[in-house]
């Protein structure tokens, strides 16, 4: 097989867009380049997961003597290692901590941004051996440059982000990431241990036949969103379908599938759980930038999800996601029953 070796790496890529812009400081670069650190740590880990009672269960010692740390615990403390040890990142927040963490060495307090992740998302899904991501945003932070980094960092509306993206560790990891300019995908390529430009300029498809959605709650849902699961089953060749229904119950896998082929992924919410299940700041917003910028939406069923103004870091919202005309049906069948 011949193998390209001309496409750009994300080093490369994101280095570029610095010379673009003769005032870009190269902050955002580096940043990125940090997180891609992070993922490809990741990545060798997830590899290993299946040998872990092989090598040792969670919190035993394994054959080297040391601690197996649970991964979605692993995954956490590489991407707080690679952003504290970078000179970008004045603090960060993240599903597996409580609080977010403001970075007091001199460097960080004079950093400019401040990242948000879900380090494993659909780390449930681990132990079956199915495909598992990392999902982040970042922010430039509010508050003054040369202090410590603050909760209103942390605590900005979704349109505020400079950049989101996402790993996703499936049959090849692939990292996605957004600017306010485009969304491009990178796939690791093992051979070399760097991510290569793959996808381009990814646009969502502004139609698609995938809707994903979590059957076993249908009748725990809202009217609305029953009227318009229904809508989805019934399509016909002549009304855009048939749909598929698939659900991996890995976000960041089932959206990044819709996002290239195009389609829609709910997670709404229920009589016993009306905010659903998934995390606004680390979870639903990234996805919304990145679909948003690719020119799909997202909302809660109400509010766009860019425009909703976060009070919580942990704070979980009904989450719509996906190509704009599915979206627009979606809403029209949630308004004509309200
Ligand atoms: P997690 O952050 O605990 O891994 O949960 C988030 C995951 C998403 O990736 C996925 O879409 C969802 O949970 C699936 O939940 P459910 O099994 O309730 O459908
Ligand atoms: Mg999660």
């Amino acid at each position: 097989m011949n193998v390209n070796r001309n496409i750009l790496t994300l080093d490369e890529f994101t280095i570029q867009s610095v010379r673009q812009f003769p005032h870009a400081t190269g902050e955002l670069s580096s940043l990125l380049r940090d997180i891609g650190l992070a993922a490809k740590r990741i990545n060798v880990e997830v590899n290993k997961a299946g040998l872990v009672d092989i090598l040792g269960d969670h919190g035993t010692t394994n054959i080297q003597g040391e601690e197996v740390k649970k991964l979605d615990i692993f995954a956490n403390n590489q991407f707080m290692g690679v952003l504290q040890r970078g000179v970008s990142c004045a603090g960060i927040a993240s599903e597996e901590l409580d609080d977010f963490v403001a970075f007091d060495d001199d460097i960080s307090k004079n950093s400019k941004y401040v990242c948000l992740f879900d380090p494993l998302d659909g780390s449930g899904n681990i132990d079956v051996n199915v495909s598992i991501g990392t999902i982040f945003g970042i922010y430039r932070r509010v508050s003054e440059r040369g202090t410590i980094a603050r909760k209103e960092d942390f605590l900005q509306k979704g349109h505020a982000q400079v950049a989101a993206g996402y790993i996703v560790y499936g049959s090849s990891t692939m990292l996605v990431y957004a600017t306010r300019r485009s969304v491009n995908g990178f796939t690791l390529d093992p051979s070399v241990g760097e991510f290569c430009l793959s996808h381009p300029n990814i646009q969502c498809p502004d139609s698609g036949n995938i809707y994903s959605v979590n059957h076993g709650h249908f009748f725990r849902y809202s009217e609305g969103v029953r009227k318009y699961i229904n809508v989805c089953q019934n399509k016909t060749k002549e009304t855009g379908g048939p749909y598929t229904q698939r659900y991996i119950g890995s976000m960041v896998s089932d959206v990044h599938r819709n996002l290239i082929k195009g389609g829609i992924f709910m997670y709404p919410g229920t009589t016993d759980k009306p905010k659903g299940k998934l995390r606004l700041l680390y979870e639903c917003n990234p996805f919304a930038f990145i679909t948003e910028v690719a020119g799909g939406r997202a909302t809660n069923g109400s509010t766009s999800i860019l425009d909703i103004e976060p009070t919580e870091l942990h704070q979980r919202t009904p989450f719509f996601v996906g190509s704009s005309k599915m979206m627009d049906e979606l809403e029209a069948c949630m308004a004509s029953v309200e």
